[in-house]
């Protein structure tokens, strides 16, 4: 076909688009279509991988990404996901699409292993729990849901220091965010007082986001004390309790220690909506197996809030995954499974407080005159080490270890093998 160029700039800047005039006359676009599109930052967690990548020192260190290693540095599946692949295997299943709502035993397994005791209503059908594409599918779906139908003023009120993509997936809802008082910058651990009066001073019926346990990115937990607080006051000021657990049976090694808020407010009466994700605990990271639960008042209520449910994923993924699915439904449902997945997960979590005990004796032994103890009173894969951005840099520039700038190190990615190293460059940076 014959162009008539005619050079004409319909947009400015780099957002120059060309018009062509045809030979029959038709005007039609000559540039390309995104030439208006400009480059993004890289992830603040996924870019401190990629510059790890680059780099070919021999002694480098990625602390930067919440990945669980083995003691050589290596990525660790659980001898138990492994017996539950070749049990699977055996059965010859199918590949069909699951429901909507996903497979009905994981969600129910998935429901009991987070309410435990408390989970009566379960029996009952006053809840509804749908299978989601791990975490973040089910914080992304509660916040598509609670955007559409959550009564009263639809912003969500996150700690103040959260998962750096929290307000991403609650703002790509269309929710408001704004913070609460969470993690005191002096001591590196929770801080109970400032939490319990921004609590109490924010409006009657607000939207609460909580880190059910491991707070990610500070370590830094509520005891169980503070939980019971923090409840009552909820209660009293009728917030809605938003909960994430993305670390159950990864914070203590003890499942049901790790569950301890969800199931206090639930024995307090708060009908909440709870996110889990089984990246974490089970190592199943990129088979993205996680879910969204809502407790309901009554059979007819779970009904309605299941159809709209349904109804916000058919277009999102409209059907959850189904390999991850498939092998958490059966270690959670076969005995002799659950039985050692308990044990795989205290070792997981053994590993990391060991790793936090090692790092603070190296800190000590290099001569640190700082005060360390966060790194052993914080809890879970993440130490909030009160690093600063220039200290985090010269880490990168001089030893090769990589973190977010933030200062979080992924406690999981040391190694008996390199954590003096670590601690050594840490008090060369901090000296
Ligand atoms: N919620 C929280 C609090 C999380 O920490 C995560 C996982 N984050 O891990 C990556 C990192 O911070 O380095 C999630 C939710 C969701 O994780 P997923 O979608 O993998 O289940």
């Amino acid at each position: 076909m014959a162009l008539l160029f005619t050079g004409r700039n319909l947009l400015k800047g780099n957002s120059a688009t060309v018009l062509a005039k045809a030979s029959t006359g038709a005007v039609i676009r000559k540039s390309s279509w995104w030439s208006h599109v400009e480059e993004g930052p890289p992830d603040v967690i996924f870019g401190v991988v990629e510059a790890y990548n680059r780099d070919d020192h021999p002694q480098k260190v990625n602390l930067g990404i919440g990945a669980y290693r083995d003691d050589n540095g290596k990525p660790w599946v659980l001898p138990v996901v492994r017996k539950a692949e070749k049990m699977l295997q055996e059965k010859e299943l199918d590949k069909e699409y699951a429901g909507i709502m996903g497979y009905e035993t994981f969600r129910k397994a998935a429901a009991k292993l987070a309410f435990g005791p408390q989970g009566d209503f379960i029996e009952n059908g006053l809840y509804t729990t749908a299978q989601t594409i791990s975490g973040t599918g089910a914080l992304r779906l509660a916040a598509n849901y609670l955007k559409k139908y959550f009564p009263y003023d639809k912003k969500v009120y996150v700690p103040d220091r959260t998962w750096g993509n929290h307000v991403p997936v609650l703002s790509h809802a269309g929710l408001a965010t704004d913070t609460y008082k969470y993690y005191n910058p002096n001591t590196c651990m929770f801080d109970p007082e400032g939490a319990y009066d921004s609590l109490k001073n924010l409006p009657k019926n607000s939207l609460v986001l909580f880190h059910a346990c491991a707070h990610n990115p500070t370590g830094a937990d509520p005891y169980p004390e503070h939980w019971e607080e923090i409840s009552k006051i909820c209660k009293d000021r009728n917030h809605f309790i938003f909960i994430d657990m993305a670390y159950q049976g990864y914070a203590t090694g003890d499942l049901n220690r790790d569950a301890f808020a969800v199931r206090q407010f639930v024995k307090d009466g708060h009908k909440l909506l709870l996110t889990q994700s089984f990246a974490k605990n089970m190592g199943l990271y990129g088979e993205r197996v996680g879910a969204m639960t809502i407790l309901t008042d009554s059979k007819e209520e779970t009904k309605a809030v299941e159809s709209q449910v349904k109804i916000i994923i058919r277009p999102m993924w409209a059907n959850p995954p189904i390999n991850g699915a498939r092998i958490a439904t059966i270690i959670l449902s076969t005995k002799e499974l659950y039985d050692q997945w308990l044990v795989e997960v205290k070792s997981m979590a053994d590993r990391t407080i060991l790793m936090r005990e090692r790092l603070h004796e190296g800190l000590e032994k290099e001569g640190s005159k700082l005060n360390w103890s966060h790194i052993t009173g914080q809890i879970g894969m993440f130490c909030f080490s009160g690093l600063n951005e220039q200290q985090v840099q010269r880490l990168r520039d001089d030893f090769h270890i990589y973190m977010t700038k933030d200062g979080r190190i992924s406690i999981v990615a040391l190694t008996t093998k390199n954590v003096d190293y670590v601690a050594k460059a840490i008090h060369e940076v901090t000296k």
